[in-house]
């Protein structure tokens, strides 16, 4: 049976290729989907979801519960301050990912902590939009284990 792997992009990820290209490079959300698809194992598929909306995010990861194997997130700024996004992901049972495209220990002090790393099972930072493939692999590896 096919297995679904939830891809969720935080606030202000739709503007992904659109603005401030020296941080996060020229590529859009479509092709972060088409990287994440593209690295799944045969035997998955993918969920891809943006929200600007803290509570959105959460209904997803709630959903999640019941029908996806492992999460691959990018919760943006909410990384820093949601510790109700923390709570919903300690509700789901499955593999977490947390994927920052760039790298936030590099940035201001104020993106050093990551209340989702509580939770995660790898944290990918600076590696571009290629840290979400490599989210997608691990929680394929983490699953089929
Ligand atoms: O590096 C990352 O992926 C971040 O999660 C991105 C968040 C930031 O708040 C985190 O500290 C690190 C911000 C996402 C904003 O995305 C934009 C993309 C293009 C243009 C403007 C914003």
């Amino acid at each position: 049976m096919t297995q679904t792997i939830l891809l969720l992009n935080g606030p202000n990820l739709n503007l992904l290729g659109q603005r401030q290209p020296e941080i996060y490079g020229y590529e859009t959300l479509e092709d972060v989907a088409r990287i994440a698809h593209d690295a799944m194992a045969p035997g998955f598929d993918l969920r891809a979801e943006q929200s600007n909306h803290e509570g959105q995010l959460i209904d997803w990861i709630h959903e999640a519960r019941h029908s996806a194997c492992g999460i691959v997130m990018n919760p943006g700024a909410f990384t820093h301050t949601s510790v109700a996004i923390l709570d919903a992901l300690n509700a789901f049972e499955g593999p977490v990912m947390e994927v920052h495209i760039s790298n936030v220990h590099k940035r201001e002090s104020f993106r050093h902590h990551s209340y989702v790393s509580l939770r995660a099972e790898g944290v990918i930072a600076g590696l571009g939009v290629e840290g979400y493939a490599a989210a997608v692999r691990r929680i394929c590896q983490i699953v089929t284990a």
